[in-house]
């Protein structure tokens, strides 16, 4: 097994564990994180994600010791990879909680999550160029996305690596917070998370993601319906009424 995973409460906390390898990601880690979380993503009961890593690495990157034997048809042959795209299909929130090194594929990971939560310890990189490679799992799309052309290119065509402070500075994270807290800090952001209405969040997340991907018009227009149908849910009708009658809301995800 390459994961641990817990579910407390209406929270799902998946470990990376190959510490051998620094959680290096392999296919199999990828197929078992992906078969793993897929039927918990339309469960009503299950409000937001947390993946992490250990202390040392949330995940030193792709597996190299797999990678590197492989030919470009054995690649192409497999669509190597091409996996990981399920896990960002996820429509539950899920918040990266990184400490230790993010780096290559695992810095990717990080990204496809919806927040990255990251240790004061932590350290993040695209470093495949000193491999011979690029990014390969979303990088040079998602990292320019998030941090722009100027911090991008310097991460991707240097391969150095940044703490978490710059991480942060640069808008690749969200929060940087002690290491000693980090999990207990992701902990409670996840069940803030979930403790709102599953389908508002989903609707939430799938808006601002749709700003990467879209322009301005069309992208308030995605928006504006994705409100108005936030109207058919018992959690918009209970959310506004308990407001109305100064208490706190209590939502069923319906
Ligand atoms: N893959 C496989 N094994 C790894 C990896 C990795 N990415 N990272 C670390 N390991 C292994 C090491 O080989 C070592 O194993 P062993 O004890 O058997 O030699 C063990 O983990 C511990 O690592 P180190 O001894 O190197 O630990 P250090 O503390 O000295 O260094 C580092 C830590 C700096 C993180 C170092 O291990 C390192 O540089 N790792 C590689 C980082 C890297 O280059 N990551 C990018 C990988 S490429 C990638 O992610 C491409 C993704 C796109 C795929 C697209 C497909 C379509």
């Amino acid at each position: 097994m390459r994961l641990k995973i817990e579910r407390i409460g209406r929270v799902v906390r998946v470990r990376l564990h190959r510490p051998e390898v620094l959680n290096a990601l392999d296919a199999a880690l990828m197929t078992e994180l992906v078969d793993a979380l897929a039927p918990l993503d339309t469960d009503p009961d299950v409000g937001c994600i947390v993946v992490t890593g250990s202390e040392r690495a949330f995940a030193a990157g792709a597996d190299i010791k797999e990678m590197s034997g492989k030919s470009a048809a054995d690649m192409i042959a497999e669509d190597y990879f091409a996996g990981w795209e399920a896990f960002a299909a996820l429509r539950t929130p899920k918040i990266a909680a990184v400490s230790g090194y993010a780096l290559g594929g695992g810095c990717e990971l990080a990204m496809m999550c919806d927040m990255i939560i990251a240790a004061d310890t932590a350290t993040f990189g695209q470093p495949e160029i000193t491999l011979g490679v690029i990014p390969g799992i979303g990088g040079t799309q998602r990292l320019t996305r998030l941090v722009g052309k100027a911090k991008a290119m310097d991460l991707i065509l240097t391969g150095r690596l940044i703490d978490a402070e710059e991480a942060e500075r640069i808008g690749l994270v969200s929060r940087v917070v002690p290491a000693d807290r980090l999990a207990a800090e992701a902990h409670a952001a996840a069940e803030q998370i979930a403790g709102y209405g599953k389908l508002a969040a989903m609707a939430a997340r799938d808006c601002v993601d749709r700003a990467l991907e879209t322009g301005l018009a069309d992208g308030i227009r995605y928006e504006r319906r994705a409100f108005h149908a936030l109207f058919a849910t018992e959690d918009q009708k209970e959310g506004m009424r308990a407001f109305r009658e100064k208490r706190q809301a209590v939502f069923t995800g319906k």
